[in-house]
């Protein structure tokens, strides 16, 4: 088993490898406790998507109503697919979406070349802010991991730092991301470009334009978002809003990162 061979085991899913981190005891990786100095060579590899081109992988495999009505259908479609690659490999695999959360960022800042934007989501220097992680897989014994190209963070280099300004109702303040002040203005419909098109603060980074999400997809993570941070938060919408969005049946404990 060697690296190389896992970008190939995850054809026909979209799904890109996101590199990989030899884990130690304080990394949280379920069933590693002794760590590299313990003896322990486990490998883990993070799987995630770039731009869209999960996309069209996930839309023939579900319907629009299944995308539309289920509370998580990006998460069920990803178990679906890593389950066998993971058994295929002989690996185990962890979820964004499993309870208690995995610390994703952290690994995949151990795995992959990001960085921590202002706005919360990490970057990639060229996929900017359009991407996500959709797994993990722990291979033990591991392997050789290819080194990373070394590149810089844009955000270092960033003067204009449009992300922090662009947001129509101020939700990135002092650091910290709004959740409930961000939620009332894209359930409204002067807030719908928003979820239409995705969030406007992190469109206006000049990174990694090309990854944008297309419209449809953009679509889809916005309106789960706004459906699950809705109940999870208990945020106050205007009742025309709440009809709008009742349809999804989210349980203020399913709000997960499966679905964004
Ligand atoms: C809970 C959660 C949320 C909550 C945050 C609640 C809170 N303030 O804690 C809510 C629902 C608000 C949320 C929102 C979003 N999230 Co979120 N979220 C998660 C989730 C499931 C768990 C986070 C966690 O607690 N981890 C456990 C801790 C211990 O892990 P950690 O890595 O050590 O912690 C890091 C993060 O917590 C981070 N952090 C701290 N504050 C914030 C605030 C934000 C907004 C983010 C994104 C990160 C972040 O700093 C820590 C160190 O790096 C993760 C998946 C995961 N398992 O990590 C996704 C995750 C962080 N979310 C993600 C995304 C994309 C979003 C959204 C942009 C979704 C969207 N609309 O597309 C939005 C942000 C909305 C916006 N306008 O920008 C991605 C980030 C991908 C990336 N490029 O980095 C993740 C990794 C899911 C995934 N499938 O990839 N999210
Ligand atoms: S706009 Fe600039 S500071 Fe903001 S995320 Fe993009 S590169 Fe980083
Ligand atoms: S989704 Fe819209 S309202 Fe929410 S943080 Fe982004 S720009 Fe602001």
């Amino acid at each position: 088993m060697e690296y190389d061979d896992i970008q190939p085991a995850l054809k026909g899913t979209g799904f890109v490898c996101r590199g990989g981190f030899r884990p130690g005891p304080d990394d949280a990786v379920p069933g590693i406790s002794s760590g590299i100095s313990g003896g322990n060579n486990a490998v883990v590899v993070i799987i995630g998507n770039a731009g869209s081109e999960m996309w069209p992988h996930f839309e023939a495999a579900t319907t629009g109503e299944q995308r539309a009505s289920q509370p998580n259908p990006l998460n069920d479609w990803t178990a679906e697919v890593m389950g066998p690659v993971a058994e295929k490999l002989g690996a185990r695999v962890h979820y964004p979406f499993d309870r208690p959360y995995h610390p994703f960022q952290r690994w995949a800042m151990k795995a992959d070349t990001v960085w921590q934007s202002p706005l919360g989501p990490l970057i990639h220097p060229d996929y900017g802010l359009w991407h996500a992680y959709r797994a993990a897989l722990v291979f033990e014994p591991g392997f050789d991991i290819p080194d990373r190209a070394s590149q810089k963070n844009p955000c270092d280099t960033c003067a204009d730092r449009k992300c922090l300004k662009t947001c129509p109702v101020d939700a990135y303040q002092g650091g910290q991301y709004d959740v409930p002040v961000c939620v009332r203005h894209i359930a409204t419909s002067e807030g719908q470009t928003c979820v239409d098109l995705h969030c406007l603060a992190r469109r206006a980074c000049p990174v990694g334009r090309t990854e944008v999400y297309d419209p449809a997809h953009a679509q889809f993570h916005m309106s789960k978002f706004l459906a699950n941070a809705v109940k999870r938060f208990r945020i106050d919408i205007p009742q025309a809003a709440a009809d709008r969005i009742s349809g999804d049946s989210v349980s203020a404990s399913t709000t997960s990162g499966g679905s964004i």
